[in-house]
């Protein structure tokens, strides 16, 4: 079983993740999660975040340190605990800080408020900021590095930011992956990458912000992950889940998701069909699941963000203190998250799929989960047991 719970507030000392069930004998330093932290700040590892990515991202050098579950530049198989340091927090400790009252449409704090009876909407906001997912990258980037070890890796692009849609239909699935590390906004199409940028620059000078779409692949995923029983073993409901987790996420889509819901049924399936002795799909509408298990196809997700709550345009609100009719105040954030949500997508699946595979093939230390994982069948017919004569099974 893995588990992830990570602690800590934006603008606190530090950020804080406990990941347990990871196997003994991972290699794994500090080092290793520095890509994923730089990709999740700056939306890629070239130099710098986009324009309309938090300025905090030029504040934040976000460095991951292991307190716990690693010696020797190995995983114990013990809980991973790690921190990464809020620098921005030297400009907080020790100030006095005006009441927050007037809660933003959209974001925590008029919910967090009521939930939990705040005299101030602060600490909702600070525990919702998705600053969180600096630390959860982190733990999630140690799922990455132990489904590497298996010949699993997971990557993600861009294809909308607000209105304007990339034309990815020329590129296979690896070259827009590839594409997408060589640009800031994480689009594989390089004309829609720069109107992508226009959109994001006008967003912010009408004082607004803009959400868009993101996709994630998973290559190397063996049949057999997941169920089909219990909703909550559904690879495909995990996947859900862990998405929708993403601060402002609102729609998931798997395979092709919402347009397989107007296609016939005849055209929406992958037809099955054998590459030598191998089960062979020349589609993947799925998905790469079926039935809430993987196929062992590549593993495609859809991520669709609502533009960022905080906006420098005030929006009507109401001063839960007074009970005036008021604006809203701004406070600091991104303009547009996509691309650097996209990378917490990642980080999300590999979570998920790390939690998979060890549901799939136990094992405490690595050597033992690398010797079942490769073990597992692939899908060639020799992998089934299957006996053509009549059976009464009531
Ligand atoms: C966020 C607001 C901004 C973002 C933050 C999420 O922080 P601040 O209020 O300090 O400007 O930068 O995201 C991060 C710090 C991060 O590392 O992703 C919010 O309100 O959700």
């Amino acid at each position: 079983m893995i588990r992830l719970t990570t602690a800590g507030e934006s603008h606190g000392p530090a950020l804080t993740a406990i990941l347990e069930g990871i196997p003994a004998g991972l290699p794994l330093q500090p080092e290793d999660l520095q890509p994923d932290l730089i990709r999740r700040q700056n939306g890629w590892l070239g130099g710098g975040p986009y324009r309309g990515a938090s300025p905090r991202m030029k504040i934040e050098h976000d460095r991951a340190q292991f307190l716990a579950g690693v010696m020797e530049g190995k995983t114990t198989g013990a809980p991973i605990a790690i921190l990464i340091e809020n620098a921005d927090h030297e400009k907080w400790k020790g100030r006095a800080v005006d009441a927050m009252t007037v809660p933003r449409p959209g974001h925590a704090d008029l919910t967090a408020g009521l939930k939990f009876g705040f005299d101030d909407l602060r600490p909702g906001l600070e525990r919702a900021s998705a600053r969180e997912t600096a630390v959860r990258m982190a733990a999630c980037s140690v799922c990455r590095k132990m489904l590497g070890v298996l010949g699993i890796a997971v990557g993600s692009y861009v294809v909308q930011i607000g209105s304007v849609r990339a034309a990815l239909a020329e590129f296979p699935l690896e070259e827009r992956l590839k594409r997408a590390e060589d640009n800031p906004l994480r689009c594989p199409d390089g004309s829609a990458n720069e109107k992508m940028q226009v959109e994001i620059d006008q967003a912010m000078k009408a004082g607004d912000t803009v959400g868009g779409v993101f996709e994630v692949a998973a290559f190397g995923v063996p049949p057999g992950l997941g169920g089909y029983g219990m909703w909550e073993q559904r690879l495909g409901s995990r996947l859900g889940a862990a998405l929708f987790g993403i601060p402002a996420v609102k729609g998931v889509e798997i395979g092709d998701g919402f347009a397989l819901a107007s296609i016939p049924g005849t055209q929406a399936q992958d037809a099955i069909g054998l590459a030598g002795e191998t089960l062979a799909r020349t589609s993947n509408h799925a998905g790469g699941i079926e039935a809430g298990i993987s196929n062992g196809q590549t593993i495609v997700v859809r991520a669709a963000m609502k533009p960022i709550a905080t906006t420098l345009s005030p929006q009507a609100s109401v001063d839960l203190a007074s009970g005036a009719i008021t604006e809203t105040r701004y406070e600091r954030s991104d303009f547009c998250t996509v691309p650097r949500a996209a990378v917490v997508g990642e980080g999300m699946v590999c979570y998920v799929l790390a939690g998979a595979v060890l549901d799939k093939c136990g094992g405490d230390s690595m050597e033992e989960l690398r010797d079942r994982f490769d073990r597992l069948p692939r899908g060639a017919l020799g992998d089934f047991h299957l006996d053509p004569k009549q059976k009464i099974f009531w």
